[in-house]
């Protein structure tokens, strides 16, 4: 079972390639409201993304004009203000995980799409981190995962980070759930440690991290997006 950036995934699924049944279920869903909104005429010229932040998307995802409209008016819709609180992110992806507690996992992958740090994610920074996780290279996806693991930002990952998002992960499953691995969060990190930790000095480095996650397709499985 993928331990990995389950909820990158999740949000790819529901809004680059949704499924009737996800709309249904997530309330907070695009596409049908967008759909609605529109109709209504609920879009004005004042919703429009700014010819700046549309040529910096269109030169750093792989994103077409048409396509970043598109999920413009999606941010919009679900975002007015255009900023996606750790609130509404919470709310997300409760939906996906009734039984378990994911409020401790959204807050690392809250931190990893909120690049800026200014405690809300926008549209820039949304559509980067779905750009990454939905249709990065291995190499990118990776990379926008260590950032997840480097919970202080220092540039590793010491064992407590790599065991605070396991264990995270583990809550945000929840005790019930079948997909709940057997071993404890501490026994998995020491795992990952045991086959990443070339140097053996307690951190990884990106360096480890991206090589070991490359050439183990188990770890890879475990940890990208
Ligand atoms: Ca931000
Ligand atoms: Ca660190
Ligand atoms: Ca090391």
């Amino acid at each position: 079972m993928a331990l990995g950036i389950l909820i990158p995934k999740f949000m790819w699924r529901l809004t680059v390639n949704p499924r009737k049944t996800d709309w249904i279920c997530l309330q907070a869903g695009y596409k049908q409201n967008v759909d609605l909104m529109e109709d209504m005429g609920c879009f004005g010229s004042k919703d429009k993304l700014s010819k700046e932040d549309m040529d910096f998307l269109k030169s750093h995802t792989r994103y077409d004009e048409a396509t970043i409209k598109e999920w413009y008016k999606g941010f919009k819709q679900d975002c007015p203000n255009g900023r996606l609180t750790p609130a509404k992110f919470v709310d997300m992806y409760k939906m996906f995980f009734p039984s378990g507690n994911a409020e401790e996992f959204c807050d690392h992958v809250f931190r990893t799409f909120d690049m800026d740090k200014n405690g809300y994610i926008d549209f820039k920074e949304f559509l980067l981190a779905i750009d990454v996780t939905s249709s990065g290279t291995p190499e990118e996806k990776l990379k926008w995962a260590f950032r997840m693991y480097d919970v202080d930002g220092n540039g590793v990952i010491d064992i407590q980070e790599m065991t605070k998002i396991v264990q995270a992960i583990y809550d945000m499953l929840g005790a019930c759930s079948s997909n709940r691995p057997a071993d404890s969060a501490e026994d998995r990190a020491k795992n990952i440690f045991a086959k990443m930790d070339e140097n053996n000095d307690g951190q990884l480095t990106q360096d480890e991290f991206l090589k070991g996650c490359l050439q183990d397709e188990e770890l890879s499985k475990m940890l990208a997006p």
